[in-house]
């Protein structure tokens, strides 16, 4: 997530206007356009619908307007399903009206289109595979952040530069190799905590997922089979940067870069920031100190190691399950670490936040007993230790429920990861009397979001910034309950979160860059504008409160707004480079999503979730 980019800034450095008068691109050429001319906008999942899944599309009209039916028709226009009952579900945003159309029954696999009012939706595909290669295209967006060797530009990114110790009581100005990782955004700045939950998200998703998977690219990320799931070459990418960020016992480093990084709006393989070393010279390492942070006038609110300890143990506890096959030497690497790194954080609990440089905002992260639960729980699963799983489950009593859940706003970041993974994983490997408390641990989070949701778009979450991700962790906190439960009371807010992401939001635009017929064109993103280079994959950071947007320093929209109608509202969303607060790739977000897209492309093969038993399976909630 870029914090900060300071347009006026990158305008100093002569290099963003040069950028844009040379480029000057609108929507890329084959775009649609926005639809919703005639007022009326029907928006639907753009990936499409599982035969077996709950289908609504929803009418965004920017005009009161009374819609009593809508029809389904096929690609010769023929009517297929309806006319049907339009559900009125009130303002929503820029929607005078909404109205639920909900056309779950049609499962025969087709290309259809959703018809109300004189308006017509984008085209809509029933099939089974709708979601199929939908996850692996995520890894794609990974890749091309790859720091250490890149293989979007076949050469090193920071390779030399990465990194020297500050802000250490007594070793500052040491030189430690910490090359490797991803790019969190489109700056260049390397947080072990986003970091982490990525990894372990990649690793979950092949876990629970492995057949959404293929192989077609190499360990370095270059075209080529190796042998090896490209998730797990993808994770095991996020997992050896960890690695090098905990190189001894007590010495846990925390985040690579800082906002001084944000001075020039340059490709990584000729980054130019200068942290004091030279322009294009060393960046620096933070390690956990359990102290307030920051080099110059901003401080963060540190307060101890647990929050980025307990990510840390996760992923290392995980990686080392699931390479266990293929890799002895790394797996017990990574056993060792896990248990190291664990200990630190029950030694030092509180939290570890990113460090501001120049520029206010950081990472505030405020919750940790959620990441030892969860790296407690999979040290257990790895060692089958009880004192880890009596751990977990008191971890997992401090904070039942991830705070954001229920409420209308939340600082940056303050409750990550967004969805606390150590409620399924206790459930997975605790005994019954675990499993139901961490069953009704979720249920108490979804009913707090559902109690949100009575908007025609079904949506509970509050639009901060990264509201996608926060969508992303709902549907798959969703997921899991499901699966531990059997009980489909949430599958219509789980499915709403999904489709928003996938275009079924006032916009009509699929937030993942590349998926979906109409996705960001012109994301804030430097690799993207100044190579002309298509992304894929990319999760973008999605709708914010119109007051984040107006208050966030240096955001200033490039191009017409093509969805300025659709901006109206209490939420706004820009297709523009200079939208660094809705349109900006994020990788955390982007692996984030990876679990759900994979459970979803795989969700009725019997092979798919061995525990899962026959509850993975989309059933639709039964009327009482
Ligand atoms: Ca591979
Ligand atoms: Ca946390």
């Amino acid at each position: 997530m870029r914090f900060d980019v300071e347009l006026a800034r990158m305008a100093r450095a002569g290099l963003l206007l040069v950028a844009v008068a040379v480029s000057c691109h609108g929507p890329a050429p084959g775009a649609p356009a926005p639809q919703g001319s005639s007022g009326v906008a029907i928006r639907v999942n753009q990936l499409g619908y599982r035969p077996d899944a709950p289908k609504v599309a929803v009418v965004c009209a920017l005009e009161p307007r009374v819609i009593a039916t809508f029809r389904v028709v096929d690609e010769r226009d023929r009517t297929v399903f309806g006319p049907s009952a339009a559900d009125a579900a009130g303002p929503f945003g820029p929607c005078a009206t909404t109205y639920r159309l909900d056309f779950s029954t049609l499962d025969r696999p087709g290309v259809y289109r959703v018809v109300a009012a004189g308006a017509s939706s984008l085209p809509v595909r029933i099939a089974d595979d709708v979601y199929r290669g939908a996850a692996d295209s995520l890894l794609a967006y990974l890749r091309e952040q790859r720091s250490g060797y890149n293989p979007v530009f076949q050469d090193s990114v920071h390779q030399r530069t990465d990194g020297v110790l500050v802000d250490h009581p007594t070793r500052s100005g040491e030189f430690i190799p910490v090359s490797g990782g991803w790019a969190d955004a489109s700056d260049y700045l390397q947080y072990g905590a986003t970091t982490a939950h990525a990894t372990t998200m990649l690793l979950l998703a092949y876990r629970d997922h492995p057949g959404a998977f293929a192989d077609r690219f190499q360990a370095n990320g270059l075209p080529g089979a190796n042998g090896i799931p490209d998730v797990l070459d993808e994770a095991r990418w996020g997992l050896a940067w960890l690695v090098k960020m905990y190189p001894e016992n007590d010495l846990l480093l925390n985040q690579l870069g800082d906002d001084r990084d944000h001075a020039f709006w340059d490709v990584p393989v000729h980054d130019s920031a200068d942290y004091g070393w030279g322009r294009g010279g060393r960046r620096p390492v933070y390690p956990c100190t359990g102290k307030p942070q920051g080099l110059f006038e901003y401080r963060n609110r540190s307060t101890g190691f647990a929050s980025t300890a307990g990510k840390y143990a996760a992923a290392f506890a995980l990686g080392s399950q699931l390479f266990r096959e293929r890799d002895s030497v790394f797996v017990r690497r990574l056993a060792d670490r896990a248990r190291a790194v664990y200990a630190l954080g029950a030694a030092h609990p509180g939290v570890c936040q990113t460090a501001p440089a120049r520029s206010p905002y950081f990472y505030e992260e405020d919750d940790w007993a959620d990441d030892m639960e969860l790296g407690a729980a999979e040290l257990y699963a790895l060692t089958a230790d009880p004192t880890y799983l009596d751990a977990a489950l008191r971890y997992a009593a401090l904070e039942p429920v991830s705070p954001w859940m229920g409420r209308d706003t939340a600082r940056h970041y303050e409750w990550y990861p967004w969805h606390n993974n150590g409620h399924y994983e206790i459930w997975r490997v605790g005994p019954d009397s675990a499993k139901r408390l961490a069953a009704e641990y979720y249920r108490r989070g979804l009913e707090a979001v559902a109690g949100r949701a009575r908007n025609g778009f079904r949506i509970g979450i509050p639009f901060i910034w990264c509201s996608n991700n926060l969508l992303a962790s709902f549907a798959t906190q969703a997921t899991f309950y499901r699966r531990m439960t059997g009980d489909s009371s949430y599958l219509e807010y789980e499915t709403a979160a999904l489709d928003w992401l996938l275009g079924a939001n006032p916009w009509g635009v699929s937030m993942v860059i590349g998926l979906g017929a109409n996705y960001p064109r012109t994301p804030h993103s430097v690799v993207a504008q100044q190579l002309h280079l298509q992304l894929t994959g990319g999760l973008v950071d999605g709708p914010v409160y119109r007051s984040i947007f107006q208050n966030l320093r240096g955001i200033r929209l490039l191009e017409a707004d093509e969805y300025a109608p659709f901006n109206t509202g209490f939420i706004v969303y820009h297709d523009d480079v200079g939208d660094y607060s809705t349109n900006e790739p994020i990788m955390d977000g982007t692996a984030n999503l990876a679990y759900m897209l994979a459970g979803w492309a795989v969700a009725s093969s019997p092979h798919a979730c061995p525990e899962c038993g026959g509850s993975a399976t989309l059933q639709r909630r039964r009327s009482p």
